[in-house]
């Protein structure tokens, strides 16, 4: 498919995205928050994409702004991506452990937006990034992308395995939901190393 730009500027953020799909390949992601861009880095390179993503907002507010707009053109540009494939799978379900943590996910590419979100957090932030905005960010996406995503937190003790585990059973699934079950052609690890 070849990457393709996607851009969403406002008075709040500046969000700049290229993205395929089609392709396991390099992972960049610069957000300005390094727990954010931990987690859309084990979304991306789990579900096997190439992707640049570049974001600026107004963090001297909060992290709210940033984090819903990356949320948001990522939606919209998967929307447009699916849109043009020729096959999908559409259904898929998944389940995604972080040591002691457990998470678990079913997705419907269903042309409805439709989010559930279950899972319980102790602290408030981690290192700049609210726990509260993990549910947000996935509501954007799946607003934007127009798919129904059932995904929760089974059981955990540390926020950011929680957190984690999240991100990364929505990868694997998403990837499911697209392309069937093959595992792309990389190492199943961010690390480099398993
Ligand atoms: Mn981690």
């Amino acid at each position: 498919m070849g990457k393709k730009k996607y851009e969403r500027k406002t008075g709040e953020t500046e969000v700049r995205f290229e993205l395929d799909m089609t392709e396991a390949g390099t992972v960049v992601v610069d957000s300005g928050l390094p727990f954010f861009d931990h987690m859309l880095h084990q979304l991306f390179y789990h579900a096997g994409f190439s992707v640049r993503l570049q974001a600026k907002g107004d963090l001297h507010i909060d992290d709210h702004h940033l984090v819903e707009d990356c949320g948001i053109v990522i939606g919209a540009a998967l929307r447009d991506q699916v849109g043009r494939l020729k096959e999908i799978y559409r259904f898929a379900d998944g389940l995604a452990p972080l040591d002691e943590s457990l998470s678990r996910c079913v997705i419907d590419i269903s042309g409805r937006p439709h989010l559930i979100f279950r899972a319980d957090f102790s602290r408030a932030e981690i290192n700049g990034f609210s726990t509260e905005m993990t549910a947000e960010f996935f509501r954007a996406l799946v607003n934007h992308a127009f798919i129904t995503v059932h995904l929760e937190n089974l059981y955990g003790a540390n926020d950011h395995h929680k957190i984690e585990s999240l991100f990364k059973v929505f990868a694997i699934t998403l990837r499911r939901a697209l392309f069937g079950l093959p595992l792309p052609k990389q190492i199943p690890s961010t690390k480099g190393v398993l």
